[in-house]
């Protein structure tokens, strides 16, 4: 056994900077800082920690599962480690980004983890433009489900809690959609499992300007984690080459092409672009990969 492994666990629940919330098997919760840029680390690692103090060391993070990231030309963004699964919510108002839709969606292939769609506010008018829009989705493969987690929490809850129960379910979407309105319906002492000690990371402010895990359950099988919105989604960890296996409507045509290094934007017989035609790819997911596409081929310096 090495000098680390004889370290007490602990699981990182919250992360501001260099100071992180570490909960021990026995559900305490204390401050730890990192002891070099080795420990390095995410909400949902597994690390290794000593007391320091009356707070912790982190000297060492455990084996990863998989790491939900993103990354634009000069900085990668960590959302969160050891996943089962995402949850990308949407809702009929604010309008989502398709855009936004499918870079998270590409993010979760890459990273190995399953991704479903929770579309919100199933109450609200527009909810028929955003079942439509989301249609290609569902035909695509993904799971994607309905709530209106205020209007019908009851609904909702019986909707989500088997699909979360005893896994790890990262929570991801635009600001306005409705991701407090779920942690709070699911965890109801939600601000008192994070929110004191959140509040002195976040040095008082009252948005999610972190990401933090909360329980849902007593026995602390079933964990959901609320990630603070963003505005840009780079992907440049993934190659463009295999970008299109990355979007199952593109895979699934890209089989049919001509020249397996197919790029799927000029060359004769391609059997995405048939698709295009026939309407099994819709104008909208071409587009969006063209964008990607286009940012992954540009030169770094
Ligand atoms: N009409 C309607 N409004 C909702 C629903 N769920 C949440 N909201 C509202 O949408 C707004 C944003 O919700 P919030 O949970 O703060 O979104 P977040 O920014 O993703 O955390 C709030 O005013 C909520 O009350 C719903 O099912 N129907
Ligand atoms: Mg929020
Ligand atoms: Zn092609």
């Amino acid at each position: 056994m090495s000098r680390v492994d004889a370290l007490d666990l602990g699981l990182v629940v919250a992360g501001h900077g260099r100071h992180y919330i570490v909960e021990t098997p026995e559900g305490r919760r204390l401050t730890c800082h990192p002891r070099g840029k080795k420990s390095d680390c995410v909400v949902g690692d597994r690390v290794r920690w000593q007391v320091s103090g009356d707070e912790g060391v982190i000297e060492g993070v455990e084996p990863r599962r998989n790491l939900l990231f993103r990354q634009d030309e000069w900085k990668t963004k960590s959302f969160a480690a050891n996943l089962d699964l995402i949850l990308v919510m949407v809702a009929s108002e604010p309008v989502f980004s398709e855009s936004q839709l499918t870079r998270a969606l590409i993010a979760a292939e890459d990273a190995g983890i399953e991704a479903r769609i929770l579309l919100n506010k199933a109450d609200l008018p527009n909810i028929d433009s955003a079942r439509d829009r989301l249609r290609p989705y569902a035909a695509m493969g993904y799971m994607v489900h309905e709530a209106a987690l205020k209007a019908r929490p009851d609904e909702a809850r019986a909707l989500i809690d088997p699909i979360l129960a005893g896994r790890t379910s990262l929570v991801l979407g635009p600001s306005g959609t409705g991701k407090s309105t779920l942690i709070n319906l699911l965890a109801p002492d939600a601000r008192a499992q994070v929110g004191e000690i959140s509040q002195a990371l976040n040095s008082g402010r009252h948005t999610t300007t972190t990401t933090q895990w909360y329980w849902l359950d007593a026995s602390r099988t079933t964990g959901l984690i609320d990630s603070p919105g963003f505005q840009e989604f780079g992907l440049r960890q993934v190659s463009a080459q295999v970008l299109p296996s990355l979007m199952p409507d593109f895979a699934q045509h890209a089989k049919q092409c001509k020249f397996y290094n197919c790029t799927h934007l000029h060359e004769p017989g391609c059997g995405v672009r048939a698709a295009l035609e026939r309407g099994d790819i819709t104008e909208t997911r071409y587009r969006i990969y063209g964008e990607i596409l286009h940012e992954l081929s540009q030169t770094r310096y």
